[in-house]
Formats: C-alpha cells, structure tokens, sequence
C-alpha cells in the first residue's frame, strides 16, 4: 500500500540508507526523498539514529523518509574532514554512557571531559562506564581509583564493568532499561563486546586492540540502535576519537563543569571565568583539593584552545 504517511524510528543508517521501525516493530528499509536539511545546521548526514521520522511505503515493501520530526536532542562532533560542518552521532537520546578504558586503549581524562562537556551542553545526562576491569594492576588500578574520585566527586554517576568476565553486566544492562541510551568512547574500548553481552545472541562484530599501539581497529563504522531485552534501547556507535562543539560560547564553557557552575555564585564576578579574576571561589576550591586539579586544568587547556565556537 502507498501514499499513507506513518512515523517510525531510525534504528540504522549506512548514508544512502535507513533502516526504519515502524509502530508494529517491523523494519522498513528507507531511502530518502529529495534533500532534507535541518535548520542551521550544517550537518553530514541530514538523519541519524534515534530520529522519528515520517516516512512513506513504496509498492516494493520499502520506504521514503519524507520528513524529520522535532529531535528532543543529539550529539554531534565536527566532521573529520568538513570543520564547518558537523556530523550527528545520534539524536533524542535519554542517557549517555561514555566507555572508558585506563589502557589497552588508554582514554585520558582530557578527553572524557570534551566528551561531558559536549553531553552537558546538549542536556544529556552521562553515565562513566570503566570497562575492562579484569585488566587492572599496579599502575593501572591506581589511576583507575583516581579517575573514579575525580568523576565521583565532580558528580557524576560512574560504573566498573568487565565484558569478557561479566563483572557489573547485569547492573549496566540494568540501568539501561529505559529510553534512548547511547554508548560512546574511543575505538577497541569495547562497545560492542558489551552490547553482545547484554544482547544475549545479537553477535555484534567486535575487533581486537592493536598490540603495538594499544588502539581499536575501528571496528564499528554505523551507528546502530538494539532492543534491550526487558525494556530500553541502546545504540552502538564508531569508536570517536576527539569532539569538536558547534554550539558553544567560549565564556560559558566553564557552566559546563558541574562543579565548577556550583561555585560561581561564591565568585565576585558573575561572569567569572576563573582564571585570572580577584575573589574567584573556583580557584580557591581548586587549591584545597574541593575541585579536582585535572578538571580544573582540563578546562583551562579547552578554554585556550577554543576557537570559533568549537575546540580541538
Ligand atoms: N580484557 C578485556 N578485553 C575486553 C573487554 N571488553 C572488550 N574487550 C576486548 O577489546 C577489544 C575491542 O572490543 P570491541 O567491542 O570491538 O570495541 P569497540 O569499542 O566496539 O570498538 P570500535 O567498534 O572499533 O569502536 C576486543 O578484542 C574485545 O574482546 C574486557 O572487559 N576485558
Ligand atoms: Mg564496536
Ligand atoms: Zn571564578
């Protein structure tokens, strides 16, 4: 049956085409019609996962996405190549977990807070997820307990999980029973060998870490959203590397720093962006040990290297 118009939701999308869920749960596979392009913004690819979409069913059993409806959300870095324009990693999305690894690969606390910043400035909240767990000795059991006091402290909610011996599983697969979830983080921080473990039978294909460079092999290259078995959804995306943010006004990068955003009203300036300004109680909190020094520092290293409205 054509020309009847029905919503469904973006649970795949390869560039040229998409794979919609329509209210039955069944999938129609979609192409696009003419060109759709989002208010401004300069985006890649002009639909991603999570996106209720309006779309229509051709004679053949597929589809044509006709339109996007309002995205609550979503998450975009700058593409590679294209600075000015942005590619959408995702969209209404209810929770992010960002994957986090002290080696094998080595995620440095630079970039969990480009990645919490981005997260915060789109109001999604962020769950920081240790992955491989079983890993863990001498140095790098050490840090691990620094980075959990670091993020527990500024706030947020962290986990400790082991994909290959089940540690803290059931709990992740816990905390995701409702809405949209999306799992981030760098290339071989294993995603997708969590997911395959939530996901009983999915067999996501999954890719070892390079032995000289300790680096993901980029393994996943479409993001894609799956049911949690007993409520919820996830999406699986590409391993990231850095975030590069279009919406951001260089002087209020600080607001994103939850703990730093508390202190400003202890600040003699209301606009305080702590670095050199008398009276400034984020710099005081900083010195007795209140405020993490690496956060503090983090931000002053994104605060410079901020330009035009982005960061590197
Ligand atoms: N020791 C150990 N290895 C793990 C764990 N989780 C995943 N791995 C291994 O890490 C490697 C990378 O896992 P993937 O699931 O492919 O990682 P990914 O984050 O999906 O990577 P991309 O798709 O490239 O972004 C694989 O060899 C996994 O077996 C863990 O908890 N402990
Ligand atoms: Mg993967
Ligand atoms: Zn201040």
């Amino acid at each position: 049956m054509s020309g009847v118009s029905e919503t469904g939701t973006v649970f795949r999308s390869t560039g040229s085409w998409y794979d919609v869920k329509d209210n039955s749960g069944n999938t129609v596979k979609c192409n696009l019609k003419g060109k759709i392009r989002l208010e401004g913004l300069r985006s890649t690819n002009p639909i991603a996962v999570g996106d209720s979409v309006v779309f229509e069913r051709t004679d053949t059993g597929q589809g044509t996405i006709e339109k996007i409806l309002e995205r609550k959300n979503f998450i975009a870095r700058k593409s590679v190549n294209l600075s000015k324009e942005s590619h959408i990693v995702a969209s209404n999305l209810d929770r992010a977990f960002l994957i986090v690894t002290i080696a094998q690969p080595r995620t440095s606390s630079g970039f969990i807070d480009r990645f919490l910043v981005t997260a915060e400035a789109y109001g999604i909240p962020t769950t920081i997820v240790f992955n491989k767990v079983d890993l863990l000795e001498g140095e790098s059991a050490k840090r691990q307990n620094e980075l959990e006091k670091i993020y527990s402290s500024a706030g947020y909610s962290i986990m400790k999980v082991s994909a290959k011996t089940g540690e803290g599983v059931d709990e992740l697969k816990a905390s995701l029973n409702m809405g949209i979830n999306l799992l981030s983080g760098h290339s071989g921080v294993g995603k997708s060998t969590l997911i395959n473990q939530i996901i009983p039978g999915l067999d996501l294909k999954t890719g070892e870490v390079s032995d000289s460079h300790s680096k993901g092999k980029h393994t996943t290259t479409f993001a894609e959203m799956f049911e949690v078995p007993g409520g919820g959804f996830i999406i699986d995306t590409p391993g990231i590397k850095g975030f590069g943010l279009i919406t951001l006004e260089k002087e209020t990068l600080n607001h994103h720093f939850p703990e730093i955003f508390e202190k400003l009203d202890g600040c003699k300036f209301n606009n305080c962006i702590h670095i050199d300004e008398p009276g400034c109680a984020v710099k005081d909190a900083v010195e007795v040990g209140q405020i993490s020094h690496e956060r503090y520092s983090n931000y002053l290293e994104m605060y410079e290297t901020f330009e035009e409205g982005s960061y590197r």
